[in-house]
């Protein structure tokens, strides 16, 4: 089944919430924020902006009537900021007028003095000053340091892993109405309802139950709308509060991009210990996570670093700590993987100076330590359906690695200029929230009584196209075609107290309360039909929108099943409760079963150097992937393909600066660089690894989100090689991302 919005999407008829019709007497948001990264404020002055005709307020942390607080996982972050900043574009102001071009001079006009105080910008210095979110937290497994003893190499390193932009085309927004009796409705570019409906009753001071936030789609989130979608909903939301009038705010690029966090940067150390066959016996890694000026989901990011530290390995000895770094940078926040590929990185990168000092392949040690059946994670859960070395060994035998690798070699023998690389990239990547509460979902069914469907669940569509997957579930289980079934918008007062759609997780969750649902539904009309068709209940049928016995020789349409059950008066809405069984995570002991499964998966990467001007080209990459047994393998290849794209970017393209005052340099796609159409692999190849599914996962078909973003580390270590063919001086660095720049210099390096 094709994605049930490509035919509203291609003909630009898909709904955002730009595309809102808006009340006639609806007033527009903007943002005054902080043009220093920290300091007091000595005083803003506002009259100007607030003479201006067409203004009619502007709000300040004063205008909140309950707590001026969004912080999630620790209240350390003001909507507005009070006495001081403490980073560059920080909310101070929210200017509301009557067209967002009088907003826009208005904030022209406020004038700000603020003392400043000293910046810091890295995580490196963040922790010489002891400047952190919250206390750092360590896995551990066996015993490390007596271990390294024993060792015959044991290798120390330093890696850097940079930021990046979420680039969702859609940016923020929210428009906001008010409703009788001081309700208020939220419609807003969110992936957390729930948080955006949770956060605005506390800064209004009002009851949950007052505020309704629904969510059409998102034109992307990638991490980048778990939290960071709440503050300008809120912002708006007291302006209706005050007001009464609708608000309409919607962030232009500029705005976006220098007001909210992104993914975060690390600084990483690694110490790692093999012997003389290979095999790593201990590992350790410090982490130190850029977490910005507030806790946003920070420590969460953290910890699922310290998941993925071992990416495909199994190592007996770790010891993994992290360190949430408090810089003056906008909260670092989600972003597809969260935490994880930052992890996964560091272990990739000590292998890869483990072969260069050693002489082997990097692919040598990478095989010799893929996890098997029954080993155990760092973090006490143990590996289980493991498919590490079964996608491994098939993407050399599919791809024809040998060959590959032959090819690269004759390559590079003949050309002086030109140098081709290979890097090969396992990944395995824990499915669930970490925090095992989270893991949970809803899901309101009705049948209407000419018999279509309604679905609605706390799953956000994104892009991710969920809502597909979310029909085929009701689709399959009540047995009627996809017409008969629409999605509904995602709402807090169909489906409340929902999770974020993160984690990769959305489509399992949602989808088995859909499923719950539906079983439910059929339970009661099986009755029914069973009585009309005069059979044994466990004989009846329902497919292609007819109820049927077994022999097939007597059936009825689903209406006139439908019509049966109305005069019956049989209940034709159900809502049903997934929670995820089997997951726990005691974090006294930092040991657990914290995932339902893992997804794993490995890529084969190509590039070629144009060793002149250090340009490159992705050649190819060439995947085999675990989907489970996909349940739509359409979609599924289309999020392997995307996440690696954004991978590769991550790893080579996309470099986020700021400079020494906090201020954000890449500030426009004229300097911030993602993957276009020529910079993308020339060829990407994905082929299902056939396996029997996990359970745990939506009709066994698992979590594609994120795991496949993790590929794209194979670019970096691809380029890498190719460097070194060209330039055996190099030394090996692990400093993403490798742009053309980087490249350029490791090839003439001395
Ligand atoms: N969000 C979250 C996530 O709140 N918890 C998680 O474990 C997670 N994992 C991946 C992506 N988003
Ligand atoms: Mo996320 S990184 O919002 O799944």
């Amino acid at each position: 089944m094709k994605n049930i919005d490509s035919f509203t999407h291609v003909r630009g008829e898909s709904l955002f919430v730009d595309d809102l019709m808006i009340r006639q007497d609806a007033l527009f948001g903007l943002c005054f924020d902080s043009p220093k990264a920290h300091g007091k404020i000595i005083s803003v002055d506002y009259t100007k902006a607030e003479a201006l005709e067409g203004v009619e307020k502007i709000f300040t942390y004063k205008d909140v009537l309950g707590e001026n607080q969004i912080g999630g996982i620790i209240p350390d972050e003001p909507l507005w900021a009070e006495n001081e900043v403490h980073f560059w574009g920080q909310p101070i102001a929210f200017i509301v007028a009557k067209t967002e071009a009088i907003a826009k001079k208005a904030r022209a006009l406020i004038t700000i003095k603020i003392e400043e105080l000293p910046v810091i910008t890295t995580a490196k210095e963040a922790k010489e000053k002891g400047s952190f979110i919250n206390a750092p937290r360590s896995f551990s497994l066996g015993n490390t340091s007596d271990t390294f003893k024993d060792c015959k190499y044991v290798l120390e390193g330093e890696t850097f892993s940079n930021g990046q932009e979420h680039l969702y085309i859609e940016t923020q927004g929210c428009y906001v109405i008010p409703q009788e009796n001081g309700s208020i409705k939220i419609i807003s570019s969110t992936q957390g309802p729930t948080q955006v409906q949770k956060t605005a009753a506390k800064v209004l001071g009002i009851p949950m139950h007052k505020i309704e936030v629904d969510v059409i789609r998102l034109g992307g989130g990638f991490g980048g709308k778990e939290d960071q979608a709440t503050p300008w909903a809120v912002m708006a939301a007291v302006a209706v509060q005050y007001l009464n009038k609708p608000v309409k705010f919607v962030l232009n690029r500029h705005d976006d991009l220098r007001m909210t966090g992104k993914r975060h940067p690390y600084s990483s150390f690694f110490k790692i210990g093999l012997t003389k066959d290979l095999k790593i016996k201990a590992f350790e890694a410090e982490f130190l996570q850029n977490s910005g000026a507030a806790a946003d989901l920070s420590p969460a990011i953290a910890e699922r670093t310290l998941f993925h530290a071992t990416n495909s390995y199994f190592i007996p000895n770790v010891k993994t700590t992290v360190y949430s770094c408090k810089t003056n940078l906008p909260p670092n926040t989600a972003f597809r993987g969260f935490g994880g590929p930052q992890g996964m990185f560091v272990i990739e990168s000590a292998i890869a100076k483990a072969a260069d000092k050693i002489g082997v392949d990097k692919k040598e040690i990478q095989e010799a330590n893929l996890l098997n059946e029954n080993d155990e994670f760092s973090y006490g859960q143990i590996a289980t359906e493991v498919q590490a070395k079964k996608s491994w060994f098939s993407a050399k035998e599919k791809f024809e690695l040998e060959k590959l690798e032959k090819e690269i070699e004759d390559f590079n023998k003949e050309n002086q200029l030109y140098k081709k690389g290979i890097s090969l990239m396992p990944i395995t990547f824990g499915i669930s929230f970490t925090n095992t509460p989270m893991n949970h979902a809803r899901a309101l069914i009705h049948i209407y009584q000419d018999g279509s469907v309604g679905v609605s669940t706390g799953a956000v569509e994104m892009g991710q196209s969920v809502n597909t997957k979310m029909l085929q579930v009701a689709q399959d289980i009540l047995g009627i075609s996809a017409d008969k079934v629409k999605l509904e918008t995602t709402n807090t007062t169909r489906v409340a107290n929902t999770s974020p759609s993160a984690a990769s997780s959305t489509a399992d969750l949602n989808g088995k309360a859909v499923e719950m649902a539906c079983n439910s539904l059929i339970e009661r009309l099986t009755k029914v039909a069973a009585k009309m068709l005069s059979s044994d209940e466990k004989n009846i049928h329902f497919k292609d929108n007819f109820v049927f016995i077994d022999t097939k020789k007597s059936s009825l349409s689903w209406e006139i099943l439908i019509t049966q059950a109305m005069l019956e008066r049989i209940a034709l809405s159900e809502n049903a409760h997934y929670a995820t069984p089997i997951i726990d995570f005691d974090k006294s002991k930092e040991k657990g079963h914290p995932f339902a499964y893992h997804v794993y998966g490995t890529a084969i990467t190509t590039v070629t150097l144009d060793c002149l001007r250090g340009n490159y080209e992705i050649d190819s990459v060439k995947i085999v992937h675990d989907f489970g047994k996909s349940m739509n393998l359409g979609i599924d290849i289309g999020q392997v393909e995307g996440a690696l794209a954004q991978g590769i970017g991550w790893m080579t393209l996309e470099e986020i600066a700021y400079n020494k005052d906090g201020r954000l340099l890449s500030n426009a796609l004229s300097t911030y660089k993602v993957p276009d159409v020529f910079s993308s692999p020339k060829t990407i190849v994905t082929i299902p690894l056939e396996t029997d599914g996990n359970e745990m996962a939506i009709q066994k078909s698992k979590a594609v989100g994120e795991p496949p973003l993790m590929y794209g580390i194979g670019a970096y270590f691809a380029i890498q090689h190719a460097v070194k063919a060209f330039n055996p001086n190099y030394k090996l660095k692990f400093h993403a991302p490798f742009t053309p720049e980087k490249v350029l210099m490791s090839l003439y390096e001395k």
